[in-house]
């Protein structure tokens, strides 16, 4: 997505119901709007429907403002790295209007434009994911997945769509069981789907051609932070050699990374994993709830991108051609 493509003049779906900047920082850390695309879509949005009625007597005020909006969207989540990569995206267009002498006017429409360009890009990647990685399936095709990831199901979904027949197991994925959304969502499709609890996973392995699975961030050594409980998948997957396959959207890469920074991982609360009731029966039990966890470059085959089949080793050459926006 380079900056020179901001002349749309496409507005996106409505995906997201309009709210306010504060009323999206909370949607983004309760988890009421999750999956690393859609929480990135819905900051942009967030910030583009700001802009549209932020009301400053001049650009410096003007961008000031637009800023402080982009830094609260960011913070509401930790990992995910396409929240702040989206968000930067729409500041970077903000931004440039401000240091190009641009009027109030200019930095809005500048900031209206970067969203709606982001939030396309960002749902056209998902259909170009769906269409390369199905081409690599085969006819008959047992998958496992883990967690709910757009991308990964558009895979699977287009995989159905071309009649290959595939099959799903799809992991419960604690604490928030998400993976019973994605098993919905596919029964739903017409796939042959199958839920199954965690621990099971490699029981059903042994069933498997391939794992898919989506990703909240890619580090510039190839290494994918994703729902926790990823890992295990991979090794297991390793372990039976099972491909271990990664639908990622390039703005997942996280560029901090390349300076030797590490992702944070996000601890969420113990009442995710156990009710208060037994929290309170039990004061002496300790809680941990980090919620994504980092699968090594060894146990994935590859990334597949909107740009094509990336190899974990090919990651920093995609960052690369990345820069033009940070
Ligand atoms: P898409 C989710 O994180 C899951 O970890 C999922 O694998 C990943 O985002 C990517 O999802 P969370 O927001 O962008 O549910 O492919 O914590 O939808």
């Amino acid at each position: 997505m380079g900056v020179e493509t901001l002349k749309v003049a496409k507005e996106p779906k409505q995906e997201f119901t309009i709210m306010s900047v504060d009323d999206a920082f909370t949607t983004l850390q309760e988890m009421r709007v999750h999956g690393a695309g859609r929480i990135a879509r819905l900051a942009a949005q967030a910030l583009r429907d700001y802009a549209k009625d932020v009301k400053a007597p001049n650009p410096k005020e003007c961008w000031h403002a637009i800023l402080k909006a982009g830094e609260k969207l960011k913070s509401a989540r930790p990992t995910a790295v396409s929240l702040p990569n989206g968000v930067n995206y729409v500041l970077y267009g903000s931004r440039t209007a401000f240091e190009s002498g641009g009027s109030v006017e200019d930095i809005r429409q500048a900031t209206i434009n970067a969203a709606n360009d982001f939030i396309l890009s960002s749902t056209d990647a998902v259909r170009q994911i769906g269409e390369i990685g199905a081409k690599r399936l085969k006819n008959g095709d047992t998958i496992i997945t883990h967690c709910n990831s757009e991308a990964a199901m558009s895979v699977m979904k287009k995989a159905h769509d071309m009649g290959k027949g595939i099959k799903v197991y799809c992991d419960e994925t604690r604490p928030k069981f998400q993976g019973h959304k994605t098993a919905a969502a596919l029964a739903a499709y017409g796939i042959d789907t199958t839920l199954i609890i965690d621990s099971a996973c490699r029981f059903f392995m042994d069933k498997a051609d391939r794992v898919v699975v989506g990703c909240d961030a890619i580090s510039v050594n190839g290494a994918l932070v994703n729902k926790v409980g990823t890992s295990q998948v991979a090794v297991l997957a390793h372990e039976a050699r099972v491909n271990f396959w990664v639908a990622a959207e390039t703005y997942k890469i996280d560029f901090k990374t390349i300076m030797g920074e590490l992702v944070d991982i996000e601890e969420r609360d113990p009442t995710e994993i156990a009710s208060k009731e037994w929290i309170t029966k039990n004061p002496k039990v300790k809680f941990n709830n980090p919620v994504f966890d980092i699968t090594a470059p060894e146990y994935i085959d590859f990334y597949i991108t909107e740009k094509g089949i990336v190899p974990p080793a090919g990651i920093y050459s995609v960052m690369k051609d990345l820069y033009q926006y940070r």
